[in-house]
């Protein structure tokens, strides 16, 4: 294990400033209140360290922030990943493996800098991120349409955004960043066109719904010929082949990456997408290797759902399903 097996740092992120909808600052509590924290403490047999109350951040939002390079609320979402990546920086640097609940994705700035740092510091070695997404949230502030930051941060935290004002994501320094070589989609199908431009330019690893879909196969068995074996167990295979063995692993999972069948209650949700257990499935598979160092769970959103209890109910639970996976409830 890269992280002491026992701890769990957990971070309580409310936050909603990197998108335009409000709700999403209520995931962690609701994730929190479903029995999320005492399952893994009674039933996983963790030690949960840090506090479960939900960090808010209110001191650190600015009197004004009017936008910068197009992108909304950038005073606001730069000073509270700064914050939290101090706070995932040191559950880290104890070898604590970092649960941090969200919030929208624009979280991530903060995480994977928190987590990049003190690996490097810890172990000498740079992270790896896993990102399970529907979208590739690679948008630079000039190819954004929307100007929300939750479709950016994996551009801020490769460094392919660059920013010297402190206040405005200057404070990323290299020590927080991560290699693009490093990091692995897993879920895409609503991805920009300059997206995919990027994707390409920079030769990054990424498996989209697509790829799910054709690494599956037919097997030869003759008296099962309509059984089509789906393909998420070769994709995970190659996307942690990619990464290399004994990587430390930083696993961002937006919950939009599964279905909105199973997640509905989402800020932006695509139809097409993973089953339940297709999303558990890449979270027992990277339990197994034993390299977690950090998993963020985000964009749950409980307001958002046309018949609100029932969707925001159903989307809770596969998020805490999609965490008790990853730290390890699957195995026998
Ligand atoms: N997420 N590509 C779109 C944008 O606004 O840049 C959507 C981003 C979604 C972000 O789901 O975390
Ligand atoms: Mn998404
Ligand atoms: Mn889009
Ligand atoms: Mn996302």
């Amino acid at each position: 294990f890269l992280s002491n097996p026992e701890d769990i740092g957990v971070v309580a992120v409310g936050f909603s400033g990197g998108q335009g909808k409000s709700g999403v600052d209520a995931a962690p509590s609701a994730l929190i209140e479903s029995g999320l924290l005492a399952q893994l403490q009674n039933e996983l047999n963790y030690k949960l360290h840090g506090d479960d109350k939900v960090n808010a951040y209110n001191d650190l939002v600015p009197k004004q922030d009017p936008p910068y390079r197009n992108m909304k609320n950038p005073g606001t979402v730069s000073a509270v990943t700064q914050r939290l990546s101090e706070q995932v920086y040191a559950h880290a640097k104890e070898g604590r493996m970092v649960l941090t609940l969200g919030g929208d994705h624009s979280i991530a700035i903060g995480t994977v800098a928190g987590t990049a740092k003190a690996i490097r510091e810890r172990l000498g070695r740079e992270i790896a991120v896993i990102w399970v997404d529907a979208h590739s949230d690679i948008n630079t502030p000039e190819t954004s349409d929307s100007g929300n930051i939750h479709g950016m941060p994996v551009a801020f935290i490769t460094g392919l955004a660059k920013e010297e004002k402190p206040e405005y994501f200057g404070w990323l320094k290299p020590e927080h960043l991560l290699n693009v070589s490093k990091l692995v989609y897993i879920g895409l199908r609503d991805v920009d066109a300059a997206e995919k431009k990027i994707l390409r330019e920079n030769g990054i690893k990424a498996f989209s719904m697509f790829d799910i879909d054709r690494y599956g196969s037919l097997p030869p068995w003759p008296s099962f010929p309509f059984l089509v074996v789906y393909g998420i167990g070769r994709v995970v295979e190659m996307a942690l082949a990619h990464i290399g063995n004994d990587t430390p692993i930083h696993l961002s999972f937006d919950v939009d990456a599964i279905d909105p069948m199973w997640a509905p209650s989402t800020g932006t949700p695509v139809r097409g997408g993973l089953t339940l257990r297709e999303g558990d499935f890449i979270c027992e598979s990277v339990h197994l290797t034993g390299n977690l160092v950090a998993v963020d769970l985000v964009e749950v959103n409980p307001s958002l759902a046309a018949d609100r209890e029932a969707e925001a109910n159903e989307t809770i639970r596969a998020g805490c399903s999609i965490v008790r996976c990853a730290l390890g409830e699957s195995l026998l």
